[in-house]
């Protein structure tokens, strides 16, 4: 690489190359210079904020520079690189994330340095201008550009990549608007918009990078002159897409991959002229204003599919940009297009970017003359799919009307996609007929709709799902046929992980570094495993009280942030009992807050002397409906209202109090997530597709009461029986429970009825506003099996009682828990992927040295 430089240039560069930073006054001097140049301010005006911006600037230098090098040598290099399309990208803070990165050069050279190194250089650098470098933190806005956990999946994704020296590039939209913030007021959620980009360093505008989106217009086919057919699109519209780089570090190496998001702006410029000075000021706008909408809001919804124009033109916007990206790189390299898919491999996140499978195959065909087996051959060696959820309200379709209009082209090859699908399919199966309607990518309903999911599979060359469970199920429901027509090897299964990095190491560095004076530092941050090392302590007594003494310091500081979000009082020592997650019928918080309602009857209904002997528990609720949800609206409602009652309940005091935390995100789960006692991932058996935030609970040493759904299950393969509380009927059940509900052989738990009278008279304000929610398990087929499974979940809860009395008993089952979560790192599900989907290896940074760290 370096070769192409002459050496006396090389060195003036290599000379000035701006590394991790080598000592505090390093870091000090480059925050002040910040202070003083970037922001022009000085040490009499330099408040938080501006110490935030100055510290993270002097980290984004250092990332930068990192980042060239990594794009530089993996340029030079030719290698194979992994495009990971997602609409969401949940990152969160990124300054403690970069200083744990870029600051990790400190720990090699120095081995008298402690273990939580971002608290060593930074800390003392800031500590010395001034600042506490927690307040400091507490100033980034958090990049919220995801609903929940499909959106954080893909930015621990982005993590592990980085960290593995994987070569991959995310692409996403750049929202204005992130998710809402959610406000909780008398009881209901409402929503506030979140505008989080006023100040964010941690992007770079690449006004260079520029690609034109087109939309509308029709389609002219004609024969040119070799008489070939060919097909153009034409007129219609023209939005301009720009590209924003995110800088993603790796931890404990230099490499830093990319991360772009691409933000949607007028082709005609800032506004019309013509108009503008004819007077007509405000339609002079008017254009920017409509071109800006598209990469203006992320779409609220989790698990849900609304079908509407405007998130179809975000999804071809950034589909289109980004093909446009990849395939401009694949042509640098000049080599041939047979060899597309030797350099490129991209994934789609769920069916949101399938778009992506049609557009490449327009391009190879109509840009660049390819014939249409060629061309097909080269996409469907391209992509990977991954499936992340059963739930058939959130599998995407889209009107061929709506197609027709904004994207006649692609219509068109869909089409042409189908048909030679389903010749195929009658080819392999001709006498039956029914299998053609049932895998057609067109459904011939009306209107008409393309089944975005079907695209995916039939362009894709592997389709996974993302926990053991959820990937059976796509097998034998959803996706049959397409097993039978294509064979089982299609289908395969990788089952999330979480990054240990932010999850452990960030959220909980009291408990990281314990851990570290245990297992021989903190290698366990990149080969997880290690930490089985640490099943030799669950009965070491010194060992466990400095443990139970960092989960009760987490739950003080929680306690402090329900004291100042809330205003009520929670005793650190009762029971945490947490759930948070987007509200959905099928994760059930309402079977939850149903539980919490019953535990009050029957505190209510006990002598003083039964009261004593009660496990005091702070029931912890946190997450968004979707604006439109109302159902999980009202379960919200509900929630709040209990709340209301109980905590100020003088019978029940400290036995229970029930919490409602307001816009919960990634932040706020560093906070909550180590907290935990107990946390609750419940769902209807067979409709959580892996649930990740089970994963995070666990590794900082919580239990979880849950159902035998999604990663539940193979956590508790993992972590032993004995180690978790499951309950609840099995997701091969759930078929005969909603018929027997449906045709009238269903009885009504007596303890969920009683729950249910008490609601019925007002006790939790207006009856009226349950009555639906009710009425969904009473009078309409109780769908989510709220109360088939009540009774044992109730009793599963006073089992959770029970155990936690035994607190010496309880910290051994959570120290080996955690010993035992080493598979569920995503850096052992990226290196899935890497091997069995995308085919690609790591690219190791030249300079890299031997980081101590172990493995
Ligand atoms: C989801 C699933 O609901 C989760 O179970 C899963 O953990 C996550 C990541 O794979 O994907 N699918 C979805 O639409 N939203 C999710 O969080």
């Amino acid at each position: 690489v370096e070769a192409s430089i002459p050496e006396p240039q090389r060195a003036a560069w290599k000379k000035f190359q701006a590394h991790g930073f080598k000592s505090k006054d390093e870091f000090e001097k480059e925050v002040v210079r910040h202070v003083e140049t970037t922001l022009a301010r000085s040490m009499f005006n330099c408040d938080e904020t501006a110490a935030y911006a100055a510290a993270s600037l002097a980290f984004r230098d250092r990332l930068i520079t990192q980042w060239n090098r990594t794009q530089q040598r993996q340029t030079f290099s030719d290698t194979k690189r992994v495009y990971y399309l997602s609409l969401e990208f949940l990152m969160g803070r990124a300054l403690d994330n970069a200083m744990l990165n870029v600051g990790l050069k400190n720990a090699r050279t120095s081995s008298s340095l402690p273990l939580i190194l971002k608290l060593t250089a930074s800390a003392e650098g800031l500590s010395e201008l001034g600042f506490r470098i927690e307040d400091i933190i507490e100033q980034e806005h958090d990049a919220a550009l995801g609903n929940g956990g499909l959106g954080r999946l893909a930015a621990c994704f982005l993590d592990s990549m980085a960290s593995l020296n994987i070569p991959a590039w995310g692409y996403g939209l750049r929202y204005r608007y992130g998710i809402f913030k959610q406000e909780i007021v008398d009881g209901y959620q409402v929503e506030v918009p979140d505008y989080w980009l006023d100040f964010n360093p941690w992007e770079f505008p690449r006004h260079d990078i520029v690609v034109d989106i087109q939309f509308y217009g029709h389609v002219r086919k004609y024969q040119d002159e070799a008489g070939k057919q060919v097909a153009l699109w034409e007129g219609g519209e023209i939005v301009k897409a720009v590209a924003y780089d995110v800088p993603i570090p790796g931890f404990d190496t230099q490499a830093t991959n990319n991360l772009r998001l691409w933000s949607s702006k007028a082709a005609s410029g800032e506004f019309d002229f013509q108009k503008f000075n004819s007077g007509d000021y405000e339609s002079s706008v008017a254009d920017q204003q409509r071109a800006e909408t598209i990469s203006a809001v992320l779409y609220p919804n989790d698990n849900l599919d609304r079908g509407k124009e405007l998130r179809l033109k975000q999804q071809y916007f950034w589909v289109a940009a980004s093909l446009y990206d990849i395939v401009r790189r694949f042509k640098k390299s000049k080599r041939a297009w047979s060899e597309f898919s030797d350099q490129v491999a991209i994934q789609l996140n769920d069916t949101h970017p399938t778009l992506a499978i049609v557009e490449l195959q327009r391009i190879l065909l109509d840009q660049e003359g390819l014939e249409w087996d060629e061309a097909w051959t080269i996409v469907s060696k391209t992509f990977g799919y991954t499936n992340h959820t059963v739930l058939p309200e959130a599998l995407e379709k889209w009107s061929v009307p709506l197609f027709q209009n904004l994207l006649p082209r692609h219509l068109q090859i869909i089409y042409e996609i189908n048909l030679y699908f389903l010749q195929l399919v009658e080819r392999k199966f001709p006498k039956e007929r029914d299998l053609l309607g049932r895998v057609s990518i067109i459904e011939e309903s009306q209107p008409k709709m393309v089944r975005m999911a079907y695209l995916a599979i039939v362009g894709s060359h592997k389709v996974n799902g993302v926990a053991e469970l959820h990937s059976d199920l796509i097998k034998t429901t959803i996706f049959k046929d397409f097993v039978k027509i294509f064979g089982p090897d299609k289908f395969t299964n990788v089952t999330n992980g979480i990054t240990p990095r932010r999850w452990l190491h960030q959220a909980n560095p009291r408990l990281s570094e314990l851990i570290a004076s245990k297992v021989g530092g903190l290698g366990f941050l990149k080969d997880l495993t290690l930490l089985n090392e640490l099943e030799k302590y669950a009965d070491d007594k010194e060992f466990k009280k400095e443990w139970a003494e960092i989960k009760y310091a987490n739950k003080v500081k929680l306690a402090k942030h329900i004291k100042t979000t809330t205003g009520v009082t929670v005793n650190p020592s009762a029971l945490f009992d947490i759930q948070v997650k987007r509200i959905h019928e099928y994760k059930r918080q309402q079977m939850n807050i149903f539980g919490v309602i019953h535990r009050y009857l029957t505190i209510k209904s006990m002598t003083a002397e039964e009261r004593k002997k009660l496990a005091p528990r702070v029931s912890i609720f946190g997450g968004k409906a979707a604006p439109g949800y109302w159902m999980a609206k009202t379960i919200i409602h509900l929630i709040n209202n209990v709340g209301s009652v109980v905590n100020k309940d003088k019978d029940v005091g400290d036995l229970l109090k029930v919490i409602f935390l307001e816009d919960y995100n990634v932040s706020k789960a560093e906070v909550i997530i180590p907290a935990s006692d107990i946390s609750e991932h419940i769902s209807t058996a067979g409709t959580e597709a892996s649930g990740t935030s089970n994963m995070k609970f666990v590794l900082n040493g919580g239990l979880i009461i849950g159902t035998c759904d999604g990663a539940n299950i193979e956590i508790t393969r993992e972590i032993g029986e004995n180690n978790i509380f499951l309950f609840g009927n099995l997701a091969e059940d759930v078929e005969d429970l909603r018929h027997a509900h449906n045709y009238g052989s269903h009885a009504m738990d007596p303890d969920l009825g009683k729950v249910f009278e008490e609601i019925k008279k007002g006790t939790f304000g207006d009856a009226g506003a349950f009555s639906a929610l009710v009425g969904a398990i009473e009078d309409h087929g109780d769908y989510y099996l709220v109360s088939d499974d009540f009774h044992s979940y109730i009793q599963t809860q006073a089992l959770v009682d029970e155990a936690y009395k035994d607190q010496d008993e309880w910290t051994s089952k959570t120290i080996t828990s955690v010993a035992r979560m080493g598979f569920f790192s995503s850096d052992r599900c990226i290196n899935e992927y890497a091997e069995s989907i995308w085919n690609v290896e790591p690219l190791v940074p030249e300079d890299e040295g031997t980081s101590g760290l172990g493995k």
